[in-house]
C-alpha cells in the first residue's frame, strides 16, 4: 500500500493510468500487468471495492446472485472462493475484492486515498497527464477511467442541510465505523433500489423511522438464504458453461428469459407465471414474458400483479395506496428486490411521507420541514441515488486535444463509440461507458468484457506500432443514433428514470446506456475489432 503522504513531486512517469480500483480497475491492472505493461491505479477510497468499499449502508446487498456476481477470467478463482447466501451481501463482497486484490498482487500498484481531480492531454507530448488531490502527477500514454456507473453520489441541495443538528448520511459514502440508529427518530429520504434495502433495516433498530418518497417503486422479494454447498459445487462442476451462456443473454445475468408474449397465454396462465416467479423471487420477474419491455399493456399486466401483491402485504390501505407505483413501467426504473420491504409499513414506529404532494422545503436545525408539516429527527439518510454514468467522469477535468473539456463535449449528453471512447480525447477508454450495456447488465461481465477488449485493442496497438487511438466522429455519430434508437423501441425512454439523466436537475434527457442486449453488443465490438478496429482511428 502506497504512503499517502510524501509522494515524490516528480511526475510518475508509467504506460497506463487507470482511475478507480473496483472491479473494473483491479481486473484492468492485472490484465496491463499481462501485456508487460507498468501501470499505476489511483484510488479515492482507502481500500479497494469501489461501488462496494463506498456502499456500507445497513441491508446493502447486490441484486444479482453471489454464483454469477464475480468474476470468471480466472478458473482457480472461481473455484475457491466461497459464497455463503444466495444473493451476497455488501461485506462479502468487499471480502471477495480484498482476496482478489490480494491473490493477484495488485495493491502494489495502487495508491489509496488518492482522487484524481485532472486528466488533460498533451498533444504534443502524446501524453496523458493525470493529477491528483495530493498535488501529484502522473503521465502516461495511455488514461483508462475505471470510475463506476454508480460512484458520484447525487445529496439534494436542501436548504439548511448545513444547519441540521443531527447526523445525516448518503448510502453511497456511508461511516466505515458501526452506525446505532438504536433510540433515534430517523428520517430516510428516497425509495430507489438503497432506500428499499436499508428501511427495513434501519425500522428494525430506530425509535420511529420516517420514509419520505418521491416515487413509490416496484420491488419483488429476494427471498434471500443461505446457499446450499451441495448446490454450489454442482454449479461449479460446469461454471465455464455457465457463464458462457450468460454472455449470451440480453442481460449478461443467467435468467429465465421467456420466448412468449403476455398475450400468448390466457389469464389464469398468465397470472400463474406472475406467481411462480414472485415466488421464486429476484429480477427474473420482468423477464415472465418477452414484450414486458416494450409492449405497455403486456407491462401493465405485471405492474397490476405487483401492486396488488402490495395491496395483500401492506395493512393500512392509506399507506398502501400510497406505495403503489403508477408513473413508470415496471423494470423502466431498475427494479428493487427486497428483504421485508413492504411489510416494513405495518411496523407501529414507521410513517411513509409522500413529498410529491407534501414536499420538502427545508432542512431545519432539528429536522425535516415539509409544506404540511416539521418532522424531529436525530438522523438523516440520503438514499438519493447518484449521477450515474456520467458523473464520475464529469467531475473529473478532463480534457482531450485542443484542450476540449469532457463536461463542454457531454453537455447535450454523452457521446462515445460503443461507450469505450469518445472522440477527440485520444488514448483515453472507458471502462463501461455510456452507451454500452453497463448497468442494465450484470456489471462484472460487461466489465470484464470491456476490460479485455481495451487490453487487446491495447496490444494491438502495440503490435501496429501505434501510439495514438481514437474514435472518429461519425462511427460515434452513427453509435450514438443507434443507442438513442433501440432505446426508443422500449418503454424506457418514457420513465424519469437515472438511465434517462431525469434524476438530475439540469442533466440533458438521453438515454446513457445501451440496451440492444449484451449478447448483441459484444458482437458488435468484436466484428469492429476483427475488421481492424472500424471507426477508429490510429496514428503513429
Ligand atoms: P435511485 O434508484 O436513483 O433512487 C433514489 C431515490 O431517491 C428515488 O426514490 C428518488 O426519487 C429519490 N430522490 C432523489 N432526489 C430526491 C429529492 N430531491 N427528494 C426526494 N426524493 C428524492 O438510487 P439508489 O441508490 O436507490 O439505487 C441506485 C442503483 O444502485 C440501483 O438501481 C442499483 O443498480 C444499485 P425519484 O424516483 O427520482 O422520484
Amino acid at each position: 500500500m502506497a504512503e499517502a503522504t510524501d509522494r515524490a513531486s516528480a511526475p510518475l512517469h508509467v504506460d497506463v493510468i487507470v482511475v478507480g480500483a473496483g472491479f473494473a480497475g483491479l481486473y484492468m491492472l492485472h490484465r496491463l500487468r499481462q501485456l508487460g505493461l507498468h501501470a499505476i491505479c489511483f484510488e479515492a477510497g482507502a481500500g479497494v471495492g469501489g461501488t462496494w468499499y463506498w456502499n456500507r449502508y445497513p441491508g446493502a446487498r447486490c441484486d444479482v446472485e453471489s454464483m454469477q456476481y464475480s468474476y470468471s477470467f480466472s478458473e482457480e478463482l472461481q473455484q475457491e472462493w466461497q459464497w455463503s447466501e444466495r444473493y451476497p451481501s455488501q461485506a462479502e463482497i468487499l471480502r471477495y475484492i480484498d482476496h482478489v486484490a490480494d491473490r493477484f498482487d495488485l495493491r502494489r500498484d495502487i495508491q489509496l486515498e488518492t482522487r484524481v481531480t485532472a486528466a488533460i492531454y498533451d498533444e504534443a507530448g502524446r501524453m496523458w497527464k493525470v493529477s491528483t488531490d495530493h498535488g501529484t502527477e502522473a503521465h502516461a500514454p495511455i488514461c483508462i477511467m475505471a470510475t463506476g456507473a454508480l460512484s458520484a453520489a447525487n445529496t439534494p441541495k436542501f436548504p439548511g442541510l448545513d444547519s441540521f443538528e443531527g447526523r445525516w448520511f448518503h448510502t453511497g459514502n456511508w461511516p466505515h465505523e458501526p452506525i446505532d440508529f438504536s433510540g433515534e427518530r430517523v428520517a430516510v429520504i428516497g425509495t430507489g433500489s438503497s432506500g428499499i434495502q436499508a428501511i427495513p433495516r434501519v425500522a428494525e433498530q430506530a425509535t420511529h423511522l420516517t420514509v419520505f418518497q418521491r416515487t413509490p417503486n416496484y420491488s419483488v422479494p429476494a427471498w434471500n438464504k443461505p446457499l446450499d454447498p451441495e448446490q454450489q459445487a454442482e454449479w461449479k462442476k460446469s461454471y465455464n458453461e455457465h457463464r458462457e451462456r450468460a454472455r449470451n443473454t440480453r442481460s449478461g445475468i443467467l435468467y429465465e428469459y421467456s420466448q412468449r408474449g403476455a398475450f400468448d397465454v390466457s389469464p389464469e396462465e398468465r397470472v400463474a407465471e406472475f406467481e411462480r416467479r414472485w415466488a421464486r423471487g429476484g429480477a427474473n420477474f420482468t423477464h415472465a414474458f418477452n414484450d414486458i419491455f416494450v409492449n405497455r399493456a403486456a407491462n401493465d399486466e405485471a405492474c397490476n400483479f405487483v401492486r396488488d401483491r402490495i395491496r395483500s402485504i401492506v395493512r393500512d390501505p392509506k399507506v398502501a395506496e400510497m406505495l403503489l407505483p403508477h408513473d413508470h413501467a415496471i423494470g423502466t426504473k431498475r427494479i428493487c428486490v427486497d428483504t421485508g420491504y413492504f411489510e416494513t409499513f405495518n411496523r407501529d414506529n414507521v410513517t411513509l411521507v409522500d413529498v410529491r404532494t407534501t414536499p420538502i422545503e427545508a432542512i431545519t436545525p432539528v429536522g425535516i420541514r415539509t409544506s404540511a408539516a416539521e418532522y424531529e429527527l436525530d438522523s438523516i439518510i440520503f438514499a438519493t441515488g447518484y449521477d450515474a454514468l456520467t458523473g464520475a467522469l464529469q467531475r473529473i477535468d478532463i480534457r482531450g486535444a485542443g484542450g476540449e473539456r469532457l463536461r463542454d463535449k457531454w453537455a447535450q449528453g454523452p457521446r462515445t463509440f460503443l461507450g469505450v471512447m469518445t472522440a477527440g480525447f485520444p488514448n483515453l477508454f472507458l471502462i463501461t461507458g455510456p452507451g454500452s450495456p453497463s448497468i442494465l447488465t450484470n456489471v462484472i461481465v460487461s466489465i470484464e468484457h470491456h476490460v479485455g477488449w481495451v487490453a487487446e485493442c491495447i496490444a494491438h496497438m502495440r503490435a501496429e506500432g501505434f501510439t495514438r487511438m481514437d474514435a472518429a466522429p461519425d462511427a460515434e455519430d452513427a453509435w450514438a443514433e443507434e443507442v438513442q434508437a433501440v432505446a426508443s423501441r422500449t418503454l424506457f425512454t418514457q420513465s424519469n428514470s437515472w438511465y434517462m439523466g431525469a434524476n438530475i436537475a439540469g442533466k440533458p434527457r438521453v438515454f446513457l446506456p445501451y440496451v440492444g442486449g449484451f449478447q448483441n453488443y459484444t458482437r458488435i465490438c468484436q466484428q469492429v475489432a476483427e475488421d481492424g478496429y472500424r471507426g477508429f482511428i490510429f496514428a503513429s
